[in-house]
This record gives C-alpha cells, sequence and structure tokens, in this order.
C-alpha cells in the first residue's frame, strides 16, 4: 500500500522515520478539507449515476424531460424503485394509433434518451454515402443515436421493418428533392433492410453505387417486389438552359412554372416523400447566374422568396392535377434546419462540438421555406380535392438536434477527419436525425391504413 503512493515514490525513499510520516499525518489534516469536499462530490457524483441507471432510464423511455429528471434526482435523497415513483405524465399518453390519439400532433414533442435505439447498425448497413458514416469516419461519441423522439400527447409505436416491407409490397417509395432528402432515403434503406437477412436480394436496380453524383437511384427489396427510389431533383422544378435574348449575365434559369421532367416517373407511387428549401438560396441561384423563369419571361428582379413560393405553386397543382390520389400518398417534408455556429456553411461556421440536443425551450426560429411551405400547402389543400397529403412538419423537433451532424466526420477513414473550416452540419449522421422523420412517417402510414380499415368495415356493414 505504502510503496505505491505517490507520497513514498515521490521520497524514493520507503523507510520513512517516525518525524517524517507526523509531517506527512500533518500535512494531511490541512488538506482535509478540500478531501472532505472531494469526497462529497464523489458521493453525489455516483448518487446521481446510481440513480440514474437505476431509475431514470425506465422514466426516459416513458418520456420525461430531462429538466424534469434533475429536479425529481435532487429532491428525493433516497433510491427508490421504478414501481414506487408516482404516476407519470408519460403514463396517460394515449397511443397514436389508437383511436385516442387522433388528435394529437406528433410534431409536438422533445428528445428522450431511449436505450432501445438506433434501430440498425452502419456497419451492418452498405447503403449509407461515406459521409453520413459518422463513427466510421472516427466520431467518438455515439450519444447522438440514443434519442428517441417522444410526442407530448401520444406515444409513436416503434418501427417495424417486417410491417412496413409487408404493406409496401409491390409497390414503390419515392424520395424526391434535395440531399437532405437523400439522407432521409437511406436512413429509410437501412430501416427496412435491417429485417432483411439476405443483404444480396437488396440491390439497385442498374447496379449503381449510392453516390451524390447520381440522380436517380432505385433498390429493390427483391422478396417483396419493393422500389425505393431517389430522384434528385433539389428545386422540384426545371433548371435549365435561359430563353434566346435573355440578359448575358443569365446563365441558367429556374422553371418556377413547370415541373421537373422526370415528374412523370414520381406520380404513379405508392408513397411520395418531397421536400425543397435548401437550394432555394442566393448562393446557389442569383449568384450563380441563375434566375428565374415564367413563361419564356426571364424575372430579372424576382426575390427568392416569390420564386420559391411559385415554385410551391406549381408543386401542389401538379399534385392536384396529375396525382391519383387514391392510390398515391404525398408527404411534403419541412425544411431541416443547420447549425452553423461561429459562421456559415462557406466562411468556418461549425458545429463539431456539440454532443447534446437542446431539450429547453427553444428560441424563436424563422424560415422562410417553412413559412411559405405551409402557407401555400394549407391554402391549396383546402381549395382542392387533395386530401391524401401531409405535410411531415420535422422544422421544430430537428431543431433541437444541433449534435446530430456529421460536422468534421464525412470523410471516409483513408482520408481522416475534416478541417474545422469546412463542416458539415447540414446533413444528418446515420443513424440517427433523419430515422425519426421515418419513424414519424411510418406512424401516419399506419394511421392511414387504420382509418381506411375502418371505413371499409363501415362500408360493409351498411
Ligand atoms: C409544425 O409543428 C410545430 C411544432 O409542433 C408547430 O409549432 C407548427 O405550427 C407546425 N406547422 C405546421 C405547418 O403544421
Ligand atoms: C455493429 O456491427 C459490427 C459488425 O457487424 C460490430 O462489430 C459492432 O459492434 C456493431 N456495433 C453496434 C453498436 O452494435
Ligand atoms: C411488382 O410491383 C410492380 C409495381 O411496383 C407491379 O406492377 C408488378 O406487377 C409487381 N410484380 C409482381 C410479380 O407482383
Ligand atoms: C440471396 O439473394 C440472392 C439474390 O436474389 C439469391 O441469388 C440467393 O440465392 C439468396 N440467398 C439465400 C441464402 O437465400
Ligand atoms: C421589376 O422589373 C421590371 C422591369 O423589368 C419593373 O417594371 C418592375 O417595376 C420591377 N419590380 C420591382 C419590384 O422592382
Ligand atoms: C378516386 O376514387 C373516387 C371514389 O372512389 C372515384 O370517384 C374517382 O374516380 C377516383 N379517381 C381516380 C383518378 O381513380
Ligand atoms: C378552409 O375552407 C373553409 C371553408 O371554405 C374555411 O372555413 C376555413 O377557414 C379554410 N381554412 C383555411 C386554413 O384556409
Ligand atoms: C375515415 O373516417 C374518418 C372518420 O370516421 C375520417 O376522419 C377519415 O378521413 C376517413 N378516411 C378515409 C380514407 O376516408
Ligand atoms: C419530489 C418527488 O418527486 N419526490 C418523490 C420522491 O420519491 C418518492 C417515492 O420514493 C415519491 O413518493 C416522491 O413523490
Amino acid at each position: 500500500m505504502t510503496k505505491s503512493t505517490p507520497a513514498s515514490h515521490h521520497s524514493g525513499d520507503n523507510t520513512m522515520t517516525h518525524p517524517d510520516t507526523l509531517k506527512k499525518l500533518k500535512r494531511f489534516s490541512s488538506l482535509e478539507p478540500t478531501l472532505g469536499i472531494f469526497c462529497f462530490f464523489l458521493f453525489t457524483s455516483l448518487f446521481i449515476v446510481c440513480s440514474f441507471l437505476l431509475d431514470f432510464q425506465s422514466i426516459f423511455r416513458r418520456g420525461l424531460h430531462s429538466g424534469e429528471l434533475v429536479f425529481l434526482a435532487w429532491s428525493n435523497s433516497s433510491f427508490s424503485s421504478p414501481s414506487s415513483l408516482p404516476p407519470l405524465i408519460g403514463d396517460s399518453r394515449p397511443e397514436f394509433l389508437h383511436r385516442d390519439g387522433d388528435s394529437c400532433d406528433v410534431f409536438d414533442g422533445n428528445w428522450v434518451w431511449d436505450e432501445g435505439y438506433p434501430l440498425y447498425n452502419s456497419t451492418a448497413c452498405s447503403l449509407i454515402d461515406q459521409g453520413f458514416r459518422c463513427n466510421e469516419n472516427g466520431r467518438p461519441d455515439s450519444i447522438y443515436t440514443k434519442w428517441r423522439w417522444q410526442p407530448n400527447h401520444c406515444n409513436l409505436p416503434r418501427f417495424d421493418a417486417g410491417k412496413m416491407l409487408e404493406m409496401y409490397r409491390n409497390k414503390r417509395i419515392v424520395f424526391v428533392g434535395d440531399s437532405i432528402g437523400r439522407n432521409q432515403w437511406e436512413s429509410l434503406l437501412c430501416m427496412l433492410s435491417s429485417a432483411i437477412p439476405n443483404k444480396t436480394s437488396v440491390y439497385e436496380i442498374n447496379g449503381s453505387p449510392i453516390t451524390k453524383h447520381i440522380g436517380f437511384l432505385a433498390f429493390r427489396f427483391e422478396d417483396f417486389n419493393l422500389t425505393v427510389e431517389y430522384y434528385k431533383s433539389p428545386y422540384l422544378v426545371v433548371q435549365g438552359r435561359p430563353p434566346p435574348r435573355a440578359p448575358e449575365k443569365v446563365k441558367m434559369t429556374l422553371r418556377t412554372d413547370l415541373m421537373d421532367w422526370p415528374s412523370h416517373r414520381w406520380r404513379d407511387a405508392d408513397l411520395l416523400v418531397l421536400n425543397a428549401g435548401h437550394w432555394w438560396n442566393y448562393e446557389k441561384t442569383i449568384r450563380m447566374g441563375c434566375y428565374y423563369q415564367i413563361g419564356q419571361e426571364v424575372r430579372m428582379n424576382m426575390t427568392i422568396e416569390d420564386a420559391f413560393r411559385r415554385s410551391m405553386e406549381t408543386v401542389t397543382k401538379w399534385i392536384a392535377r396529375e396525382v391519383n390520389m387514391n392510390k398515391t400518398y404525398v408527404l411534403f417534408r419541412t425544411y431541416a434546419p443547420v447549425h452553423f455556429r461561429g459562421g456559415d456553411w462557406n466562411n468556418g461556421g461549425g458545429c463539431h462540438s456539440e454532443t447534446l440536443p437542446d431539450l429547453g425551450p427553444l428560441p424563436e426560429y424563422h424560415d422562410s421555406h417553412v413559412e411559405i411551405v405551409s402557407d401555400v400547402l394549407s391554402r391549396n389543400l383546402n381549395r382542392s380535392k387533395v386530401t391524401n397529403l401531409d405535410v411531415l412538419n420535422i422544422t421544430q423537433m430537428t431543431l433541437r438536434r444541433k449534435d446530430g451532424h456529421p460536422s468534421i466526420y464525412y470523410y471516409g477513414p483513408d482520408k481522416g477527419t475534416a478541417p474545422l473550416r469546412k463542416q458539415d452540419c447540414s446533413h444528418w449522421c446515420l443513424p440517427g436525425v433523419p430515422d425519426f422523420w421515418n419513424e414519424i412517417l411510418y406512424a401516419l402510414l399506419l394511421k392511414r391504413e387504420s382509418h381506411r380499415t375502418i371505413n371499409a368495415t363501415r362500408v360493409l356493414q351498411v
């Protein structure tokens, strides 16, 4: 024992004389208060850790927020078993799929710790871009994969890949949009393929690899005759050459009145998930010489907001006119916030030190994309016969997840981590945040199915 104490090592001599020992004891007694404080902290930390391990896993599962947990930890002076806890708010939440859950807004909620997640292992899923494989690319923490989305007023069903595959047997699921849409598409590919033991029975129909450079990718789940497709179309409308006699600075135009060319392949999907927003900004349009066009006319002074609104109107009119709403369920996913701090994406902004979500009250958040989408959709939904469309309103829930981005961990393992000044705080690590957009998507699908079944039964009974 004495041999291993730092004191004996430092003296280099383990035959201590009596006065020496006394001196040491005196030194120790002068240290006593500090030692006491240290022990106190050690004990409290242990206490917190133990109570956390013993009790709170179950509370987290039931969905209290971490703020409330801290309060419980400090106000209760003894350990208690989960069963002795008072009834929790979580207990009274109805299931979203149950009739009592009909009025529940699944997008109103918070993130809760859940050891039962993530739903898949990225090393076991080959269908993810290297850029989203954060842990494989060196990200040291994995806490960000353990937060589950918990609505305030109901409980969501846990994603069941087998059930969703069965629902979409002989069908097509189509994602259209920007690279955040590809992020969500890859998340769903992994979530679904986790239930398929024979990985070679899931393949890209043209043998293409997963990469951001290909505008169309379709994975076939052979056993279910299901394809899950991705079309890159960041504006949803046509981007092309300017009309003749356009001013010289016009290098390209966005036809805000014309759906993108491959749209004829989208409209027959059984499930169509659209998104837009990240490319509707100055840097990617006007600055590149890309102006907005309506008919044959280039509108040199049209604002980005007006152009985006106009294109969203084009999208909703296309849905009403071209999409068979008896067959196709359309979901429009709202804008996923970015989290660049200390700069923007192109001048040194970052998020690499974020390891926890924002669980507290959120600051005011305004994004013109979100406002325009909800405005255009709600007005057109009301007027037209478009009934089979829902908004995947993920903006607020995603705003809380500053910890979910690849930041500097988007290069392959051979290249190491990216420089601090070139971070990715737009896309999402997988497994991660987009899994929960898909878990909500899955819940909405089941809810819709159950309504259909109930109505069908009713019709039969009449
Ligand atoms: C989206 O959800 C947030 C959070 O519940 C809510 O404040 C907002 O009004 C919703 N927007 C739409 C268009 O439903
Ligand atoms: C993921 O799978 C790999 C190999 O299949 C395994 O080594 C690793 O431990 C798994 N990771 C987790 C978090 O389960
Ligand atoms: C496979 O699914 C497609 C629709 O995606 C359908 O047209 C075709 O008939 C299905 N094939 C079989 C063998 O059921
Ligand atoms: C896995 O799927 C491939 C492609 O369809 C097939 O050739 C192979 O026989 C399957 N393997 C097993 C063990 O079922
Ligand atoms: C846009 O430009 C046209 C001429 O090209 C002009 O008549 C119009 O007033 C301008 N509108 C705005 C809002 O500046
Ligand atoms: C959709 O279903 C309704 C009612 O069953 C029917 O009247 C309508 O013709 C259908 N529309 C299409 C495009 O199939
Ligand atoms: C939808 O239309 C109904 C009746 O025309 C109207 O009462 C309601 O306020 C409208 N809702 C929206 C969001 O415009
Ligand atoms: C089924 O009925 C419920 C209410 O009874 C209604 O809210 C829902 O829109 C109906 N669904 C379909 C697909 O008709
Ligand atoms: C404030 C608080 O939550 N106190 C709880 C401490 O634990 C007992 C059970 O052991 C509860 O009954 C109290 O409500």
